[in-house]
């Protein structure tokens, strides 16, 4: 079986080619050129699978031509497609560019199937901001999209043309409406990733506080690793449908800052402070997945629950933190409290 990945390596296309090479899937990945090589999330599959079940392509979604060509010369049987400008705040930052990698990309994508080969299955990553989070009730597959940044915005169309490419042309094309899911590798702008970088900093005496924005907004919480494999699971389902993968939990940010300050024994409130720069324009408050349909067709379930999420994030950023520790005492590189490109 040959998988092509868009965004290989990000936080979930890094997840997602490890758990196909087991399956012994011949991999092949995409990545955008950057100045600075970023395939730090996926170094260990490179060294050891590149060249046999792992082959990467430089490519960009804005680049139809690219893709058109990939998918051409792989004809993979699946395609999942993982890339897109994925942080909500620079989406109102970028919202441009945002919106045409997540529109114009899964569009390219879906066309270049059509008229290479219609049996290739195609997963699109959609997100559970398309709902908005004005519902304090669990979401599921027939709740309202009320989409409230450019990001969520472009989602709910490559939802809609993943449905219409399904409808109107009878291929199989499933979306993933994915609950926040997060991981030692996720991008370290995000809130839970900050939240457990700063706490193995401020262990090891690095850090002295930690500035966050809005704490009461509720999110969905579960580990990308666990999430990928609902990804493949909508693929071998009989027939393409639409699938919430989500924990069926939600706690605040204040409640992950709590419990990750708590695993090194202090107090979050004595090293939190709250920044203006750090509140979008406009916020989803309150996220919350129902599962069911997921649970009882895929046989998927989560497996690591909040507690066991915060634990291994905050344990693998101490680690990471000893190791800038050391460099910093060696001055082999400089101190930086807080990230200066933090876009909150
Ligand atoms: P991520 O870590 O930010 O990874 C996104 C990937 O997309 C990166 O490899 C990035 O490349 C690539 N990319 C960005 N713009 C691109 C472009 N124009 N052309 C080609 N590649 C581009 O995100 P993630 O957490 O793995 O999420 C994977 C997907 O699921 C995304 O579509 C995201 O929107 C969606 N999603 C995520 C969650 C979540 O909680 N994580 C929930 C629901 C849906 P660079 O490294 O070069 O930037
Ligand atoms: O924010 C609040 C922030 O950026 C979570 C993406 O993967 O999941 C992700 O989107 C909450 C928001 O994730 C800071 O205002 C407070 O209410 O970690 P986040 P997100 O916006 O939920 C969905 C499902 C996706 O699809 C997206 O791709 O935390 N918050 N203080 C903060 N957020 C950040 N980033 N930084 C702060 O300092």
């Amino acid at each position: 079986m040959k998988a092509f990945i868009t965004g290989i390596n990000g936080q979930d296309g890094s997840y997602l080619a490890e758990y196909l090479i087991n399956k012994n899937y011949e991999v092949h990945g995409t990545i955008r050129r950057s100045s600075s090589i970023n395939t730090e999330k996926i170094d260990h599959l490179i060294s050891e699978h590149q060249g046999k079940e792992l082959f990467l392509y430089y490519s960009d979604l804005l680049d139809s031509s690219s893709l058109t060509n990939l998918i051409s010369k792989i004809n993979p049987n699946e395609v999942y497609n993982l890339a897109a400008q994925s942080h909500v705040a620079v989406s109102f930052q970028n919202p441009l560019f945002t919106t045409e990698t997540s529109t114009v990309g899964p569009l390219s994508l879906l066309e270049s199937i059509r008229n290479v080969n219609k049996e290739i299955k195609f997963y699109q990553a959609s997100s559970s901001e398309m709902y908005g989070g004005s519902l304090r009730e669990p979401l599921d597959e027939d709740s309202k999209f009320e989409p409230k940044s450019p990001y969520a915005a472009a989602k709910v169309f490559a939802f809609d043309i993943t449905k219409i490419y399904r409808e109107s042309y009878n291929m199989f094309t499933s979306n993933g409406i994915l609950f926040n899911h997060e991981s030692p590798r996720r991008g370290e702008t995000f809130v839970t990733r900050k939240i457990s970088k700063a706490v193995g900093r401020i262990h090891v005496g690095i850090q002295e506080k930690l500035t966050l924005g809005n704490l009461d907004s509720y999110r969905d919480w579960g580990f990308a690793g666990d999430y990928v494999k609902g990804m493949w699971k909508m693929l071998q389902y009989p027939q393409p449908e639409d699938w919430v993968i989500a924990t069926g939990e939600t706690y605040s940010s204040k409640d992950f800052t709590k419990e990750a300050f708590g695993l090194i024994g202090l107090n979050h409130e004595e090293y939190i402070t709250s920044s203006e720069k750090y509140f979008r324009p406009n916020e989803v408050d309150y996220l919350l997945g129902n599962p069911k349909k997921a649970l009882d067709n895929l046989g998927w379930k989560p497996e690591t629950d909040f507690k066991e999420l915060v634990k291994m994030m905050v344990n693998h950023d101490i680690n990471e933190a000893k190791k800038e520790y050391t460099l910093l005492k060696e001055k082999l590189i400089s101190p930086t409290w807080e990230s200066s490109v933090d876009p909150g």
